[in-house]
């Protein structure tokens, strides 16, 4: 069902800094009741980094200067669009975090220096297949911080994240690619009941 033959791009933007990453509670539209980075679609004649810097400041309130981290490719079957996510990290910001309609900004614990340290030079596949949980350790943060910040939720956010997001954290550069197949259910009148998986 390979290959596609157009792509939609899209932005996903990771703000790090002081042991914790802001993550959005998204409010409404795709991924409704997930966490995420900010981001959004790509406009016509925009460049990709451009348009993570304007999702930025319409959904957080804020400006940064954005490193390119990685890629992700999304395949679906039967479907001529492919999506790709240009996502980045800033390591600092400008202005006041500010919640929007689409976006509820919120702060998040990163996992400890020990923990990023080990998954450098790693691959997506061994961190996906370790038993180790790549979320926050409450220990690396001061008392202060770790009684305002919980790890990262990754069981409120989009399935493959856990498997990049530490790569990203860790400041390894990455390139994923997902598919997305139809699951067919037959139903007992005979019809057929199509999902994606
Ligand atoms: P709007 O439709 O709100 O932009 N997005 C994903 N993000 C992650 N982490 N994983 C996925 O895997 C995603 N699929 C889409 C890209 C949609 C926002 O959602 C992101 C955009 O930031 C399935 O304008």
């Amino acid at each position: 069902w390979l290959p596609f033959t157009k792509v939609k791009y899209y932005t996903n933007v990771f703000v790090v800094k002081g042991g914790k990453v802001l993550l959005g509670y998204k409010k409404r539209g795709f991924g409704k009741g997930k966490y995420n980075g900010f981001g959004g679609k790509v406009e016509p004649g925009e460049l990709p980094k451009d348009a993570a810097l304007r999702e930025l400041k319409e959904e957080a309130g804020i400006s940064a200067t954005l490193k390119h981290a990685g890629m992700l490719l999304f395949l679906s079957e039967d479907a001529e669009w492919a999506f790709e996510i240009e996502i980045y990290r800033a390591d600092d910001y400008e202005g006041e975090i500010t919640e929007s309609d689409e976006m509820r900004p919120e702060w998040f614990n990163l996992p400890s220096e020990s923990v990023l340290a080990s998954i450098q030079g790693r691959t997506p596949r061994d961190i996906s297949e370790s038993t180790q949980p790549f979320s926050s350790d409450p220990s690396s943060t001061s008392a202060q911080d770790a009684s305002t910040a919980s790890p990262i939720p990754y069981s409120q956010m989009w399935e493959t994240d856990s498997i990049w997001l530490p790569l990203l954290l860790a400041k390894q550069k990455f390139v994923g690619r997902a598919d997305f197949r139809k699951v067919r259910v037959q139903r007992q009148d005979g019809t057929e009941k199509v999902d994606e998986e």
